[in-house]
């Protein structure tokens, strides 16, 4: 907590480190109440330092020193000083042994960062600066060590003990004490350090490495959710093989091991050999999770094994480099994750994600670069910038390379910079010198914020057969970067014939005649024009083909246009996308104009798709949902709140009523009674199984109230469970009632799945959905201090509910403050995600910008504030940034 005004880091101010830390030997005696750490560090002074003095500085916060020794010999009170966030040695040798020891009290920490207690279990969260609530350390990620733990407990209450590396001691010690040795080889930065002490249950199996080198890999999970690992394991499983295969990535340690935690900040954390997971991304069956939790374990229980290369041998120099493992990491998940599933329905949800949080930051008051330049607290930056748009970042170069000479680039990565600790800047470097291009122009997208707008004319000359695409760029300013230079954008470009066929692409002053499909074209200027040449008739252009590069389109498709793409493109990804910009044009103008119809060809269209036997299940769910009400205020100059829920529930009603009988049709032809399978076919079909449903009960359809209460009561899947669920509390006061107090009485038990009853009363419709989520904030089951409950309820309500949180008397923003000054004390990073949901309070309108604006003062006006929050809070106000952004 800060009284004083915290201050900004900057990636300008990077010095290399003074000190380089060459070992660690780590002794815990664990207990929750009070654990002592003692610490024996190998330093020695940094050749590379540009500068340095006799004294050292180690970072430290919430850590009760108890003693302190150069080379074996104790300290006096003269030779060095602490303060809350350090200690510093004075008059240091140029090599010596530091040994320390300090105390730490695991159940007082609510934060969870550091060590702490979960439920009965001990675990750590280092990342991004969390091992120095641990222990006095360099905590850097440029400083990395070879480290041995040793953890001491009591034996009946935490039989498991585990920590990085590879097992080498066990034993029995007195007072029903033992203890555990783990080594690690692979010097680590300390953010990656973990340990786990718990009464645990593993599920074991193995896997044999493309060398032939045997690992053992375990899930720990509490003895009662042993039932629920199987999925993780073959998740896990398959992603390892496909490292192997697509990045000639091995594994390097003789065990792997993932461990379920039940209070976790965020998703999971890669910690050398022992990710460290939210239970949420390990634990599933058919019948307690849906598939879109089946859908994350998979990709996360990827991501984090990822890292292992990106990220764990390869670290990032310092915290402004976060995308370089993020953003790549990323990019390997989402590659994954395409490989095992479908690819053109994972690029769908991929940009729809992205177009839901990254666009809406890169146009606020925390917008900042892939590379950001300053941060008050690293914490806030784990951010869809950093990440997606970090993994769009890298996904342009493999695009702008193609796939040989980018796995050739990713190879000459690892070689080079295998066991450092390295910038995107080295990353790019790799790019250029393995493909022999110039990547200079490219590197903007790392130093630039903010979203291009790509406007695009077209014209056609019947007489030479000529079409011309006229591409110009344009940034708008960001916080600090009012100027900003042209990208260099990849292009993916096919036209379409009257046929809805392919055409040749054959530009002005090409030597051969195109080929049909797809062409990458490269705009690197503000404004640049391609020519086609020897087109008979204008062409329908199918523009950003599998979206190449994150920007906004801006071209003038007319309805017809749109609706010959959504039928015929050959790329998936366009096809919905056609079909998007069609729904998002009928919903706006029904903002306008309530009254406003939408044309008979719309619903021809839709019910064409509906009853296509040969459609992708999957995909088709994709193409006939409606955008969400958030993404249509993202589209407005103004947010009409309430003007787009109207406009929403009467188009989805509307749906409902003139395509009763093909939505009918294909809810009955979905509707399967085989057991649960997770695999791609299945899981679209439940999708568009669901999508009808969802349909039919905005028409307040009987048969699919009946359909709706009996996929409820059947209990067939946790997927098919939760649509109906929320179908009915959203339309049915007394079957929606009934209908959650069944959930309860079944489900009460399962956290992971009560999350999901909080979650769908938070986000219900219903217009006193406020005064549900406030009475819900004192039921026995929810709690503060467990950050999945607190998203499922209270972060449900304010970032996936537009129309009832942004409610016009201001009481959602009310209710909001009051959760983040409550939770701020507790746990910093969950309350400033939080408040996240108040950044863009300029893009609403002016009694809401009022009231909104009064909660962010009222909460910077609080006497203590974490650093987290108090960034948020006061970028959020920050009129200077506004004003070169041009809004008010
Ligand atoms: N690297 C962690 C995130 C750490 C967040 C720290 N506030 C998980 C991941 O991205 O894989
Ligand atoms: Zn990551």
């Amino acid at each position: 907590m800060y009284r004083d005004t915290p201050h900004p880091v900057h990636r300008k101010d990077y010095q290399p480190p003074e000190f380089l830390i060459d070992r660690v030997d780590l002794r815990f005696d664990l207990d929750p109440e009070l654990t002592k750490v003692e610490a024996t560090l190998a330093l020695r002074r940094n050749p590379a330092a540009t500068r340095g003095g006799g004294d050292l500085r180690l970072h430290g916060e919430q850590l009760d020193l108890e003693w302190v020794a150069i080379n074996g010999a104790a300290l006096t009170p003269a030779e060095y000083a602490v303060d809350q966030e350090s200690l510093t040695l004075h008059r240091v040798p140029d090599h010596f042994t530091l040994e320390t020891r300090v105390r730490i009290h695991p159940s007082l920490n609510t934060a969870l960062e550091g060590l702490y207690q979960s439920g009965d279990m001990l675990c750590t969260q280092c990342e991004a600066e969390g091992f120095r609530r641990i222990t006095y350390f360099l905590d850097r990620p440029d400083v990395m060590a070879r480290y041995s733990t040793t953890l001491v407990a009591d034996k009946a209450k935490f039989p498991v003990l585990l920590s990085n590396g590879n097992p080498v001691e066990t034993g029995d010690l007195d007072r029903g004490r033992h203890l555990a040795r783990w080594e690690d080889p692979f010097p680590k930065p300390s953010y990656l350090f973990a340990l786990i002490a718990g009464n645990l249950t593993a599920v074991e199996d193995r896997f044999v490495t493309a060398s032939g080198r045997e690992v053992a890999l375990k899930i720990y999970v509490e003895p009662h959710n042993l039932d629920k690992c199987d999925h993780a394991m073959r998740s896990l499983k398959k992603a390892m093989r496909w490292d192997e295969e697509r990045f000639g990535r091995e594994y390097d340690l003789d065990i792997f091991m993932i461990v379920a935690v039940s209070h976790f900040n965020m998703g999971a954390m890669e910690n050398k050999g022992l990710n460290v997971f939210n239970d949420k991304f390990v634990l599933a069956r058919p019948d307690t999770a849906t598939d879109v939790d089946f859908d994350g374990i998979e990709s996360v229980i990827a991501h984090e094994y990822f890292h292992n290369w990106t990220g764990n041998r390869i670290t990032c120099r310092d915290w402004f480099q976060l995308s370089l493992k993020e953003g790549f990491t990323v990019y390997r998940d989402q590659e994954f994750s395409a490989d095992v599933g479908s690819r053109g329905v994972k690029r769908i949800s991929d940009v729809r994600l992205l177009r839901a949080h990254q666009f809406p930051e890169d146009e606020g008051p925390m917008a900042h670069p892939v590379r950001p330049d300053s941060y008050i607290e690293i914490n806030n930056f784990y951010t869809a910038t950093v990440y997606q748009k970090g993994a769009e970042v890298v996904r342009m170069q493999a695009k702008l390379l193609g796939p040989e000479l980018f796995r050739k680039a990713t190879d000459l990565y690892f070689e080079r910079h295998d066991g450092e600790a390295v910038t995107t800047d080295d990353f790019v470097r790799c790019m250029e010198d393995a493909s022999g291009r110039d990547l200079e122009q490219f590197r903007r997208w790392y130093q630039q914020a903010g979203t291009p707008e790509l406007s695009v004319r077209e014209a056609f000359d019947a007489d030479s057969g000529h079409y011309s695409l006229t591409f110009r760029q344009h940034t708008p300013p960001t916080p600090d970067q009012p100027l900003k230079a042209p990208f260099h954008i990849p292009l993916a470009v096919g036209l379409l014939g009257p046929h809805g066929d392919d055409l040749p692409l054959r530009l002005d002053g090409d030597a051969e005649a195109g080929t049909a499909g797809t062409r990458v074209l490269e705009l690197t200027d503000s404004e640049q024009r391609f020519t086609f040449v020897g087109l008979a008739t204008r062409p329908a252009p199918s523009l950003l083909r599998g979206f190449p590069a994150p920007v906004k389109l801006r071209f003038d498709y007319s309805d017809d246009d749109l609706l010959f793409l959504m039928a015929n493109d050959s790329d998936g990804f366009n096809r919905w996308d056609a079909a998007q910009t069609l729904m998002q044009r009928l919903l706006l103008a029904l903002v306008e104009d309530p009254r406003a119809a939408a044309p008979d060809r719309f619903f021809d269209a839709f019910r064409q798709a509906l009853l296509d036997p040969a459609s992708d299940k999957a995909l088709l769910a994709e193409v006939l949902t409606l955008p969400s009400e958030a993404y249509l205020g993202d589209q407005m100059r103004v947010v009409d709140v309430d003007g787009i829920h109207r406009a929403h529930s009467a188009l989805g009603r509307r749906i409902g009523e003139r395509l009763r009988d093909a939505l009918l049709e294909v809810y009955r032809l979905n509707d399967s009674a085989e057991p649960y399978v997770f695999t791609p076919e299945a899981v679209g079909q439940r999708a568009l199984k669901n999508l009808a449903l969802g349909y039919l009960m905005k028409a307040d359809e009987a048969a699919a109230l009946n359909a709706c209460q009996s996929q409820f009561a059947a209990g067939g899947n946790m997927t098919d469970v939760i649509a109906a669920l929320r179908y009915l509390v959203d339309h049915r006061t007394v079957e929606g009632a009934r209908a959650l107090e069944d959930f309860y009485a079944r489900w009460s038990g399962e956290p992971l799945v009560l999350d999901k009853w909080f979650s769908v009363q938070a986000t219900s419709l219903r217009e006193d959905t406020l005064e549900r989520v406030i009475a819900l904030m004192g039921h026995a089951d929810f709690s503060l201090r467990n950050p999945n409950r607190v998203r499922s309820l209270v972060g449900a309500f304010c970032n996936a509910n537009q129309v009832r949180f942004h409610a016009r008397d201001g009481r959602g923003y009310r209710f909001l403050a009051d959760r983040v000054l409550e939770l701020d004390p507790l746990n910093p990073q969950i309350a400033s995600r939080l408040l996240r949901s108040m950044l863009r309070w300029r893009r609403f309108d002016p009694e809401r910008q009022t009231l909104m604006r009064a909660q962010i003062a009222r909460i910077l006006s609080a006497a203590e504030l974490s650093a987290d929050v108090f960034e948020v809070a006061s970028k959020a106000l920050d009129d200077e940034g506004a004003k070169a952004r041009g809004v008010s």
